[in-house]
């Protein structure tokens, strides 16, 4: 029996976060994949395990425990595998950051495809994706990210908001190439983190599953087809 159930679909768009997380810990978990996925968000909200509207849906089977939203999840997994600063502050802050992170997918997708990406849209949006690399740069240099070295929070150790931040930023430029020198040029502290995080050897295995999955996938869909048309 694995440790968790994740209900999520084949790409490492929103789900992606919750295994990163879920492989720095060590833990094991089955993949219920697309149509488990779908039945369960399609599924009566009576009927559901923890009402929804949308994936990831993370099930921790020793605790019993059902949990839907991203940012929740991300939280339940850092406190419950010490990836959560005990201060109250850096907690927030790192909750904060999983916001963001949210807020970006969101934004990138324009909301879960509800438009398609033309160029005259992405030419508008472009200049607030940079802010989002600077929101996310300038948090990091204020806790103690220096380029190349330290983590988002100056922890010693990386923590949840390193791994949600490696996760948007490396996972969005590794899979769509042409974002890369924007991330570089914006914000080259936090282009640093994320190959940090990224070659951690957790990191690097559930890349190369990843790789073997998903192939260049992101977000997935049509939404996926115009952004790479824009890009
Ligand atoms: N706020 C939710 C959003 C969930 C969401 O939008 N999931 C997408 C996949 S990334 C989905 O398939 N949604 C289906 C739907 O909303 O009908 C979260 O953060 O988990």
């Amino acid at each position: 029996m694995p440790d968790y159930t994740l209900y999520y679909w084949p790409i490492p768009f929103r789900g992606q976060f919750v295994r990163a997380v879920l492989a720095e810990t060590g833990a094991e978990w089955r993949e219920a994949g697309a149509e488990a996925t779908s039945a369960l968000l399609h599924a009566a909200p009576e009927d559901q395990p923890v009402p929804h509207m949308g994936p990831p849906v993370l099930e921790d089977h020793a605790a019993g425990f059902v949990l839907a939203e991203m940012p929740a999840i991300m939280g339940y997994l850092g406190r419950r595998h010490g990836l959560m600063p005990e201060a109250p502050d850096r907690a927030a802050l790192t909750d904060k950051i999983v916001a963001d992170a949210n807020d970006v997918l969101d934004e990138m997708t324009r909301a879960g495809g509800a438009q398609m990406w033309t160029p005259a849209a992405w030419a508008e949006y472009r200049p607030r994706l940079a802010r989002w690399m600077r929101i996310f740069e300038e948090t990091g240099m204020r806790h103690g990210l220096t380029d190349g070295a330290g983590h988002m929070l100056g922890t010693e150790a990386p923590g949840l908001a390193d791994l949600a931040t490696a996760t948007l930023w490396g996972t969005m430029t590794r899979q769509l190439p042409p974002l890369r020198p924007l991330l570089e040029g914006t914000a080259p502290a936090l282009a640093a983190l994320s190959d940090r995080i990224a070659a951690r050897p957790a990191q690097a295995a559930l890349r190369a599953w990843s790789d073997r999955e998903f192939g260049d996938s992101w977000c997935g869909g049509e939404i996926e087809e115009s952004l790479r048309a824009v890009l």
